[in-house]
This record gives structure tokens, sequence and C-alpha cells, in this order.
């Protein structure tokens, strides 16, 4: 039987809740199989309120021990108690409310409310986890001050929750007990408590107006050599954070905690930040170029919540958005900063194309899919079944798009004035994604007398990708050249069930625009007083025309500078204009972009030739072009690995009407070993020239060049290369660092020949295997090598070292098999999806949460060539058939049926 049943819930229908809480005092005797919860709470019904409206909380798998208010016990008939609830009637208007309940941390694998990780105690409460910890409002529109008891054995000496600690004492039972206050009111989804045996590294700074402030990274003991990086990044977070926005930290005290089971990157809980360890962790041994820039991003992006985010709120879960796109814009903009950091313009301008680039590249790969599919909805979505399937790439990153085009309209100095007015309106607020771009509205109507946002804020209701097809007219007699701007964006996802009449309304699209003279020279362009080497166009009506003077020979343009909106253009483009672009175009953004579509329209011509068994070649213009950005001087590493990089099959497939991913992998493989090949000398130079010999940084210069000298030795390796081999395995037993070693390692496990690379990765297990974050590295390269099969990842699973219980060692093998293995995972017998079903319910019964995200990865079935097709989709049915499945995993597979 189902125990789930799905309810959808419409952003239409919020309705504010009757009471304020305005304060709660909550007390934990913590023990592994049986902690008691004490929360008392101080309730107000609201001016306005019917005296009859009853105290509705929420609670899920809790026992309850008992209720009473203002110090009696209740009645029996004075409340009523069901799964998901507590209703408690005939409240006094001013109430305190007591209710004392049990829950059992150990048994709780949903890694949501209080559970035990590696023996000791955390928390996670968003979106909807306050409610396994006790009855509570469990809404983020009812905010609260908190003081927090907490109690435990000695064996968990640190104590820790939100805020400043008051006390600390040991009770006559030998237990500790440590009282703590946050003097902030917040939602209770930011909640946090951490008990067990923790070290901690730390250091003080003093802020902006000259506050002291204490700034911790807790984690296992034994790891504090490895949170100098995480301590760091922090410091340079605050300090951003004051000079790009003028916030400054609001507590003495700053925490971050570091745990092995978590369900996503991390948690800004106020003052208490809960982190997978795999984005605190790092030393030059055992993590990556891009684990120390994660670590960097997600400390920035959890740090900054403490504004966007905690002292503004949002008001309904719809809003998700409001936080969430805004902080990962402003997490992108440190990244970016940071990047740039102490480079004269021409680096920094490079740096942050890099950053733009890789930015891009997730959107594409992640989000265009999830907007193209029966999970599309808008950034600000109007319903869903369960909150914890809505932290998608669309609220996120598209959100981040979002925010970005409002700062490309007002301009930096606008944005910063969009944003002190935001806060200025809304601190201490719980509020919607409307009052956010009321506040940069309020700014850009004082820019642009006459104009609005108005059609702006339909980025935040509608769905789906727009297209802008661009048509170009060059006129010689008048030099005159005429773009014309054609934006349409069909229904997706949810709006399809409209009906044939739902009418998409046209966006408010700013479009950076660039024009090339025929040798490759910018052009200046005149638009609205200024003349410039790029326009910014803002295309707010289905069509729209622009006029630029003074051109004398028809030019070649460079379109979506920046990528200045998230958008496909139509444009089509010769391959010589393309190469072009690609040598000359001054907007690095762009350039990049051109060699990529001609590295795409290859990629698409060598799938469709293996699938009608043609024989594959690449095109010498093509290989020319390449060659020419792997040897121009002037760009740099970290600029060059991008630029030759093969476009990623998952926005490959975006491109192809029946998507063949065996083809497509077939295709890619083909045209990385000719670059191989026929590049070979320049590559090798490459690889040459930008080794990082000495001690190792993460620094951008020094990771560019291994990123570039990395992707050519795999490119080397996989063209057959004589000494590519041995170039390999020198580097692997040689690295000084843990990114040359995978470097090395899944070159070779990919591309390698004979012994060396099992003999290898067995060894790399044997002296890793003690350290989880880089075990995981370990099944992660094997899950998504080239000649892993079902066979291989079931054999895999039977590893000592797997579990499904460990949400990164699950997305390590299963999450990487399923969604970047295109061979083993697309086999046309069908048994990767059996494969996936089968780990989809496995893991259902573990974590609904981890299980809807592996739930996704047949969200686009319907958009397969037949043979994969049919069985994809016997596969949902049966995941969907299954009885007991979490409400989770309902709502995706149903979706993905419908
Ligand atoms: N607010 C966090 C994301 C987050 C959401 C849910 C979680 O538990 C299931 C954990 C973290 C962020 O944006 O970083
Ligand atoms: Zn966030």
């Amino acid at each position: 039987m189902r125990t789930d049943t799905p309810i959808t819930v419409y952003r239409k229908d919020y309705q504010p809740y009757p009471y304020d809480i305005p304060e709660v005092a909550l007390a934990f005797d913590l023990a592994p199989d049986a902690t008691e919860v004490r929360c008392s709470m101080h309730v107000q019904r609201k001016p306005g309120a019917s005296a009859d409206a009853a105290l509705i909380l929420d609670g899920e798998d809790l026992e309850l021990v008992s209720v009473g208010v203002n110090g009696a016990p209740l009645a029996a008939d004075a409340y009523h108690l069901s799964e998901h609830s507590l209703a408690i009637y005939g409240l006094p208007a001013d109430a305190t409310v007591e209710i004392v309940s049990r829950c059992k941390p150990s048994a709780n694998s949903t890694l949501m409310g209080l559970y035990v990780s590696g023996g000791n105690f955390f928390t996670q409460c968003e979106a909807e986890g306050f409610r396994r910890i006790t009855w509570f409002a469990d809404r983020p529109d009812v905010m609260s001050r908190y003081r927090v008891t907490l109690r435990a054995q000695p064996q968990y000496p640190v104590l820790l929750s939100n805020g400043n600690l008051l006390a600390s004492r040991q009770l006559p039972d030998g237990r500790n007990e440590v009282e703590w206050e946050d003097p902030f009111p917040k939602p209770c989804y930011l909640f946090a408590l951490v008990a067990g045996n923790l070290t901690h590294r730390e250091t003080t700074v003093k802020t902006a107006s000259g506050r002291d402030v204490l700034l911790q990274v807790y984690s296992d003991p034994g790891s504090e050599t490895k949170t100098e990086w995480a301590l760091d990044s922090l410091v340079r977070a605050l300090r951003w954070d004051e000079t790009r926005f003028g916030l400054e930290l609001d507590l003495d005290r700053f925490m971050i905690v570091a745990v092995h089971d978590f369900n996503m990157g991390a948690m800004e809980n106020k003052g208490l930040n809960i982190f997978n360890a795999a984005y605190v962790l790092a030393d030059a041994a055992s993590a990556t170029d891009a684990n120390y820039e994660g670590i960097e991003s997600v400390i920035g992006h959890e740090y900054f919540h403490n504004w966007t985010g905690n002292r503004v709120t949002c008001r309904d879960w719809f809003q998700l958005s409001l936080k969430e796109g805004l902080t990962v814009f402003r997490d992108q903009e440190f990244s970016a900063d940071m990047m740039a950091h102490d480079m004269d313009a021409a680096a920094a301008a490079s740096a942050r194309a890099v950053k733009r680039i890789d930015d891009v590249v997730a959107l594409r790969a992640a989000q265009f899919p999830e907007d193209a599919g029966p999970m599309a909805h808008p950034i600000r979505p109007e319903s869903y079944q369960e909150i914890g399937n809505f932290y998608t790439a669309t609220v996120y990153e598209k959100g981040a798009e979002v925010i970005r085009m409002q700062h490309t309209l007002l301009g930096e100095e606008g944005f910063r004035a969009g944003m002190d007015e935001y806060f200025r309106r809304h601190d201490g607020q719980a509020v919607t994604c409307d009052d956010f771009v009321d506040a940069m509205e309020s700014v850009y109507i004082r820019q642009h007398p006459g104009r609005d946002l108005s059609v702006f804020r339909r980025w935040y209701r509608q769905a789906g990708t727009p297209r802008v097809a661009v048509k170009l007219e060059h006129d010689a007699t008048t030099r005159r050249c005429t773009v014309t701007l054609t934006q349409q964006c069909q229904p997706v996802g949810v709006e399809k069930k409209a009906g044939a009449d739902y009418v998409k309304a046209p966006y408010h699209i700013p479009f950076a625009l660039g024009l090339l003279d025929q040798d490759g020279r910018a052009l200046p362009l005149r638009h609205e007083g200024a003349t410039r080497d790029t326009a910014l166009l803002e295309l707010t009506t289905a069509s729209q025309q622009w006029v630029f003077e003074d051109i004398d020979e028809r030019p070649v343009p460079s379109l979506l500078r920046d990528f200045s909106a998230p958008v496909i253009v139509d444009y089509d483009w010769t391959d010589e204009e393309l190469a072009l672009l690609s040598a000359h175009d001054t907007n690095p953004f762009a350039r990049w972009e051109a060699g990529q579509e001609l590295a795409t329209r290859q990629i698409l011509a060598l799938a469709e030739a293996r699938q009608a068994g043609r024989t594959l070649h690449a095109d010498t213009a093509f290989i020319n072009a390449w060659r020419a950005l792997l040897t121009d001087p002037a760009l740099d590493a970290a600029y060059r690995a991008r630029a030759l990089a093969l476009p990623s099959e998952k926005t490959l497939a975006e491109r192809m009407h029946a998507v063949d991913p065996p083809a497509l992998a077939v295709a890619r493989d083909f045209l990385r070993a000719e670059l191989g090949r026929q590049l070979a000398e320049p590559l090798r130079q490459a690889f040459d020239d930008n080794q990082t010999p000495g001690e190792y940084s993460p620094a951008p210069v020094p990771a560019g060049k291994r990123a570039l000298k990395n992707l050519a030795l795999s490119h080397l390796l996989a063209a057959g290369e004589h000494d590519a081999q041995r170039l390999a395995e020198h580097q692997y037993e040689h690295a000084g660092n843990m990114t040359d070693s995978m470097a090395a390692l899944s070159a070779l496990i990919n591309f390698g020949q004979g012994d060396f690379p099992q003999q290898a990765l067995a060894a790399f297990y044997d002296k890793w295997r003690d350290n989880p974050l880089v075990v995981d590295k370990w099944f992660a390269l094997q899950a998504a090598a080239r000649s892993t099969t079902v066979q291989t990842a079931r054999a895999l699973m039977t590893h000592p070292a797997f579990t499904l219980r460990n949400p990164n060692r699950a997305r390590a093998l299963i999450f990487q098999f399923c969604l970047n293995n295109a061979r083993g995972m697309h086999h046309p017998d069908g048994s990767g999806y059996a494969f996936w079903a089968e780990q989809v319910l496995a893991l259902d019964a573990l974590n609904p949460e981890i299980a809807a995200r592996l739930a996704r990865a047949l969200d686009n079935w319907s958009r397969f060539v037949p043979a994969l097709r049919t069985p994809m989709q016997a596969a949902l049915q049966q995941v969907r058939a299954h009885e007991g499945l979490s409400r989770n995993v309902q709502e995706i597979v149903s979706k993905a049926l419908e």
C-alpha cells in the first residue's frame, strides 16, 4: 500500500499563518536511539486571525510524549494528532505551548531532521526537515528567536547550535550541557545543531565596522590539516561581501562543520553552516584544482546566504529562487573576482571569461535539458508535490542568470543601489521574488525614464529556454546593417497541460552584440548615444530591429556576448565565419562559443555518419581552427583548455533530434583522437610548456596550466600517440598533486593499454582507502570509464567500501554510471535502465531525496532514439508501479511518464 499520497501545493493558494511564534526554547537530551526534545514556544494569534483558528503544527516520524499549554497538560479533546500534524484547538490569543517529543537519530537514513553520521549528531532542516525534530510551523514565513539547550554524554564534547554561546556546564549525571542563543529571528529551516567529537581550526578577524568575529571550521579529529583552505576561503568571502555589497557579518561567531553524510553541498544555517565534507576538506595530495575551486565557491555561497536568504528570507518555498538565484549569482561573482584578483586588465578579462564559460557549460548541461523536459518549471514554480524536488538547476542556475540579466540591465552601480534598496525595505522579513524585482525596478525606472521591468518579470513565471533568431541585412549603398531579433518560446512541462491556447508572452532579453569585419576587426557600433564594440540590445517584444550605420561591408555577427541571456541563438553562420570568430572575436566568451559551435557541427555530423554506417572523417578546416586556438600565444592556458575541450555529451544531446548517446560517444571519441593525431606536435608542446613543478598552488594560473597540459595528455593518449602512454605513466607515478594524479589515471583508464592502468587503480585504492573523499574519486573514475558496463558497475557495488547509505558514495558510483556513462548506461539491451530502476528503488527505501535525484536520470526518455526509448519507458513504468514509493520519486516518475 502507498503511504505517501501526493498532494499538489499551488503558489496561488498561499495563506499567511494565523499565529506568530516570536520565541522558541528547545532543549535536547541527545542519545542516538532516543533523543528527547522539549519545545516551548510563545504563540500569539495574529491580529485579524479568527479566534477559532487551530494552531496546526507539522510533524513527521515523531513520538509524542506530552503537550501542554501555559503549564497545564492538554485535555485529549483539545488537540488532534495525525500522521503529519498536530492541531491544537481553543488556544488563548497569547500562550506558551510546550511539546515533548522523541525521535531516533540513529535510524534516520533520510539525512533530514536530526541524524547520526560517523557517531556524531547533525541536523538538516531545509526545506521541511525541522518537522522531523519537533512539531512546529515548518514554513519559512514563521520567524522566531531561538534559545537552545543541548545535553549529551561526554563522548560528544562539542555541542553547537546557532548564534552565541551563553553557558556551558557539566551536569551532576556527568553529561555536558550548553546553551545557545540566536539573536536574529529566523525560520526553522535555518535551525541547526551539531554534537560530537570534532576538532577545529579558527581565526579572529575584524569586520569593516571594527568588530572582532570568531570564524571556525570543525571537522573529524585528524582532518585539521585539511581545513586551511576552507578557513581562508571564509575570510575571503567575508571581505568580499563587505567590499562588493557593503554587507557585514552580523554575528560574533560563524561556524562551519564538515559531515560525511549529507544530501547536498552545504547548508546556510544561521551562524552554523553544515557542509558536505567534500566542500571543506582539501590538501594538495588528496584534492584536485576543481575541489579547491568548489570549496571556495560553496563556502562563499553559504556565507553570502547570511544576507540573501537569512536576513531576508523567502515567504514560501515557491520563492526559493529569491535566495538561491541571487546567492548563486553572488557566488559566481565572488569566484570570478577571486580568479581575476591581482591580474592585469587583459589577464583579468580572460580569467572572468573562463569562469563565465564554466558556468554556462554547467547551465547548458543541466538546466537546458531540464527546461526542455517533463520537469520544466519557471524559476518560481507554480506548483509542486515535494519541495525537495525543486532544488533544481532551474531555480539555482537559471535563477542566477535572471539575476545576472538584472545586473546587466542596471549596471554594477545600479544593481548595487537596487540591492541596498532591497535590504532597506526588507531586512528581517520573509518576502517574494516580486519584492526583489520591485527594488531593482525602483532603480531601473530612474535610469530609464518611461521603461520598467514588467516584461522582465515574465522570466519568473514562464518556463522553457527562449530561442532568439537573428537576421542580418547589409546595404552596401547606405552602408547600413540591420539586425532583426525575433524571439519564440514554446510551452514546456506543465505549461503544455494548459492546452493549445496557452500563449507565452515575449521576454525582456538583454542581447549583447558585436560586429566584425571580414578581417576579424571589431566594428565600432553607435547605439543609444555611445560608440562601443558591444551594443546591448533590449529585446522586449516578439521581434525588433536595430540599424547600425557606417558599415562598409557585410559584417560577421558576434552574438549573445558573455551569454547575456539564458537563450538559444539561431543564426546560420558559415563554417568560415565561425573560424573567423574563433580566431579574432574580441569578446573571449563569444570567441570560445564559435570554436565550440564548430566542434558541435563536426560531432553531430560524425554521429550521423556513424548511425548511417559511413566512415568517419574530420574536417581539415575544423582541425585548423582548433590548431590556431592551441597555438595562439596571446591566449592563457586556462582559456585554451576551455577552448580545446570538446562540448559535453549532454550539450550535444540537446542538439539531436533523436538522442543517441552511444553514437555521440563514438563521434566524440573519434574527434578527440583525430585532434590528438593531427595536432600531436603542438599538443605535446603544450604538455611540456605547462608543467607546474615546485610547491602545489590551487591558484588560477597554475590550475589553468594543469588543465591544458592534462587535456593535451588525454587527446594524445586517445590518439594512441606512441609515447603518450609513457608520459601518462610517468605523470601518474611522479605527480605532486591530486589533479595530475587523477588526470593521468583517468587518461590511462580510458585510453591506455596494457596492465598498467588496472595495476595503478588497485594501488591507488590501497594508498587512499582511509580517505573517503578520495575513495569516492576512485569509484567515480571507474563508473564513468568508457569500458565500464553494467556488470562492472554491479561488481563495484560489491566492493567492501561501497554503501548506498552514504550519498557521496552513491553519487560516485551509481549517479556517475547512470548520468555520465553513455555506453554502459544506454546499452541497447536495456540493462542500464534496469539497473537504474533497481537502484532508484533501493535508494528510495533509505533516502527519498537522493532517490528522486537519481530518478531524474531518465527525464528526457521520450527524446531518445526508439531503440532506447522503449526500454527507458519500461523502466520508468516499473518504478512507478512499485508499492510504497516515496512522494519524492512518485512526482518525478509520474511527470516523466505523463
Ligand atoms: N540552501 C542550501 C541547499 C540545501 C537544500 C536542502 C538540503 O537538504 C536536503 C541541504 C542544502 C544551499 O543552497 O546551499
Ligand atoms: Zn543556496
